[in-house]
């Protein structure tokens, strides 16, 4: 028996993997604004995979605001939670509580669902850049880079790649550091994430969601960071909106 147990579980997941190599769209970060793009991709019809370096996806939801696990969002943001078929409840002035639990899992949930594979416990540490175009990312086991042992990743072809890191736009960073390619904001560099104005901050996240480099796309925080946007706390409608957004953008320019 144990034999067969390891056999189905490596012949499956080696062909999921080997199914992957090739993809329309590789988004990196399976926090809000990445699992949105996913499942809207994936209902496009396009080969979407979502690779996350945590063994649980679903970024900063899980935590709501200081760990109590409710979020916010906004009117103009309830089609897609119905999408997913996720619970909100009126908190008045336009604003919706969802369970950060129940949120969480159903983005992720609704993502594979619809077709896009998630690979969690997977970095990106770098791009795949070709005569002027980010054309995919490099992946490795995220303990092996924790450990900081001396191993080579392997690749992952796409024709576009969503930054859908958070905070720290790790794959916009990448392009601009090591690709020394001037991307789409004011100044041509990352111009870093401003503090705290949720009114600001909501706005501007969906304004920056935008392609920054042939191939090369940013949604949420990420986009924020990228574009110097406000910081908006545990409010999420933004995120859902540039996710939204991101999979529109990228859908339109795919062939
Ligand atoms: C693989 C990676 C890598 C990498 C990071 O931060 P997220 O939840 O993403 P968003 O932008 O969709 O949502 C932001 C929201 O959660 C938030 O932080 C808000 C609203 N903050 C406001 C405020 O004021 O603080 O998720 C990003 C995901 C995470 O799960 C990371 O683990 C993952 O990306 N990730 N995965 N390779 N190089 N870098």
């Amino acid at each position: 028996m144990e034999e067969k147990i390891t056999a189905a579980i490596t012949g499956r997941f080696f062909e999921k993997f080997t199914d992957n190599l090739t993809l329309d769209v590789a988004i990196v970060g399976a926090g809000p604004s990445g699992l949105v793009a996913a499942k809207l991709l994936a209902e496009a019809g396009r080969k979407v995979a979502v690779f996350e370096r945590k063994l649980a996806p679903g970024g900063g939801i899980w935590g709501g605001g200081m760990l109590f696990n409710e979020v916010v969002v906004q009117d103009d943001t309830l089609d897609i939670l119905d999408g997913f078929g996720i619970t909100h409840r009126q908190a008045g002035d336009g604003f919706h509580t969802v369970d950060a639990v129940e949120m969480a899992s159903g983005l992720i949930f609704g993502a594979r669902k619809a077709g896009a594979v998630i690979f969690n416990t997977i970095s990106v540490e770098d791009i795949v850049f070709h005569d002027d175009k980010v054309c995919g990312v490099v992946i490795l086991w995220t303990p092996v880079q924790r450990l900081d042992m001396h191993v080579d990743p392997l690749v992952v072809v796409s024709s576009a790649v969503l930054d859908g890191t958070g905070h720290p736009s790790e794959i916009a960073a990448i392009a601009s550091r090591k690709a020394g390619v001037r991307i789409d904001t004011p100044d041509g560099t990352i111009m870093g994430e401003r503090p705290m104005w949720m009114e600001s901050g909501e706005v501007t996240t969906v304004e920056n969601t935008k392609k920054i480099y042939p191939g090369l796309y940013v949604s949420g925080m990420a986009a924020n960071n990228v574009s110097g946007g406000f910081r908006m706390g545990p409010i999420f409608g933004g995120m859902l909106l540039s996710g939204k957004k991101a999979a529109a953008l990228i859908g339109k320019d795919l062939p």
